[in-house]
């Protein structure tokens, strides 16, 4: 009986994990309280799981993998699955919003929107598991030769905390839709969804030990998942010292994996491109979800001839951002945690001593809770590209100018940074528009928009500093599946 624990999430409200099917609590009993970012106050208990856990986690995926109904399956049972799935996401969408904008502290919008993207993840990936397949390869007279797409076996799924729902369909849809088990273990911050999504998963009829959730610090539960030798692969996503620390531990066992660490993402604003189609979405780029994206459109590239006028807009629309709780649904709500707020604030303080200078600064809603963890957006103007601000992901509604001569010199600032995840164009010259989409160093590079409403068709992952793998679409298959040869002789 898979017990409804977050309909309502009551004071104190305790979540457990989902190993093989079944609601378990952390052997040692140890639990981390949940706090609402928004006031600061505990309203929750997940398990502390430690490697103990982990084992019991990794042997249900593993049993479910090598002996359960699982490997026998159909593609397309396993994708009717995942879009029940989906349906079922649908169908609880106002309390999964609720659940994660309250766990995250994202307006209650952003939730709605993450749900939205949640259910077209398991959509998509419930289609697309019977799509997929190997090729037949011309080889010497008297063979015939094939390929098949192969699971990698027990997958990994090291979750971050900033989009769990959106993160957690994409990990999810494309490690099942390609017959791989899962082990997740989203981020301590922001487990409650995770779990939700798990319970769901048990009513859509997954069978045991497919899908299993173990909450955790990242230190104990992390660490011994990412170098257990019961995985057969790791995907993550969060900061490229923990992704070096995630890829060492697997190395130790020779295992795959994905990784997606962040960036520090460039749109480049030509003097010919209409500002008003941009400013909305450079705005939108960095103060979606208070700027803790992967993807954040963090500096903004200007054509020197535009630069003061573009700025002047800018600093406008900066001046009127309120951020407040996360039910109010302003413009930004609080950060995740009082950690990420210090860093938020240390950033913008090292920028001030460092010259820079502030050319606007949104507010805080009066009614916000004290002890809530807000982040006024800040924007920067006239940034050297070589300045901190400018080069290390600040993950917080900070936004960079930047002045640029020509197209070169554009292309060589925006590539001037360790990440290369995302970029942005904006540029009526059709061959510029190639030209600069080509050279520029991103994993995604979108031409007179940004993002793109989440994409979840588009390939998506970085270069450089931001990782390697693709996620989303149908790349995200091909990372979470092996090709094996098969040569038959008939002459
Ligand atoms: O991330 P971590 P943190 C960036 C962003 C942010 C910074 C720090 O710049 O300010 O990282 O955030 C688990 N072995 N991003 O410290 O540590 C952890 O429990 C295995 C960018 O919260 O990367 C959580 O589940 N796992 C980013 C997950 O890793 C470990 C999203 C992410 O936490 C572990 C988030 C270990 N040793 C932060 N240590 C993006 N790319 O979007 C931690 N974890």
């Amino acid at each position: 009986m898979v017990q409804n624990l977050s309909k309502v999430v009551a004071q104190d409200q305790k979540f457990l994990n989902i190993i093989n099917g079944r609601q378990v609590g952390a052997l040692s009993q140890e639990t981390i309280t949940v706090l609402c970012p928004s006031d600061g106050l505990a309203f929750a208990r997940i398990p502390a799981s430690k490697a103990e856990d982990v084992d019991r986690a990794v042997s249900a995926a593993r049993d479910a993998f090598d002996s359960g109904p699982w490997s026998r399956m159909s593609a397309a049972e396993r994708g009717r699955l995942l879009t029940k799935l989906g349906q079922l996401i649908e169908r609880h969408g106002d309390e999964l919003a609720a659940l994660e904008s309250r766990d995250t502290g994202k307006p209650l919008r952003q939730g709605k929107a993450d749900v939205a993207a949640a259910m077209r993840y398991y959509e998509f990936y419930g289609g697309a598991a019977d799509k997929i397949h190997g090729d037949t390869i011309p080889f010497n007279d008297g063979y015939t030769a094939l390929t098949l797409r192969e699971p990698h076996g027990v997958v990994a799924g090291i979750i971050p905390w900033n989009y769990p729902l959106q993160i957690l369909a994409r990990v999810v849809g494309a490690a099942l839709a390609m017959g791989n088990t899962l082990v997740v273990k989203p981020a301590e911050d922001a487990s409650l969804s995770t779990i939700r999504i798990g319970e769901l998963a048990i009513e859509a009829g997954f069978p045991e030990g497919v899908l299993n959730i173990i909450t955790g610090y990242g230190r104990e539960a992390g660490a011994a998942l990412s170098a257990h030798t019961g995985i057969d692969y790791v995907t993550f996503t969060g900061s490229p010292a923990t992704g070096t620390a995630i890829q060492q531990a697997a190395a130790f066992n020779n295992r795959g994996v994905t990784m997606e660490l962040g960036g520090k993402s460039p749109q480049i604003v030509f003097a010919d491109a209409d500002i008003d189609k941009a400013l909305p979405v450079i705005v939108n780029a960095i103060i979606q979800n208070g700027g803790q994206s992967c993807s954040a459109g963090s500096r903004v590239l200007i054509e020197r001839s535009i630069y003061r006028e573009v700025e002047g807009a800018l600093a406008e629309r900066f001046s009127k951002l309120v951020a407040g709780p996360h039910d109010a649904d302003l413009d930004l709500g609080a950060v995740i945690n009082p950690a990420q707020k210090r860093r938020i604030d240390s950033y913008v303080a090292g920028a001030v001593e460092a010259g820079i200078e502030i050319v606007a600064r949104g507010s805080i809603a009066a009614a916000a809770p004290a002890a809530g963890y807000y982040v006024a957006p800040v924007l920067f103007g006239s940034v050297d590209p070589l300045a901190v601000i400018a080069q290390e992901e600040v993950f917080g509604p900070v936004l960079s100018l930047l002045a640029f001569d020509d197209e070169s010199d554009a292309i060589s600032i925006a590539n001037n940074t360790e990440y290369g995840l995302v970029a942005g164009v904006w540029t009526r010259d059709g061959a510029r528009q190639h030209r600069v989409a080509k050279r520029v160093r991103a994993g995604q590079v979108f031409v007179n928009a940004y993002g793109a409403g989440g994409g979840i068709e588009l390939p998506f992952g970085g270069f450089k500093r931001s990782g390697h793998g693709r996620e989303k679409g149908f790349e995200a298959l091909y990372d979470m599946s092996a090709t094996k040869t098969i040569v038959f002789r008939h002459d």
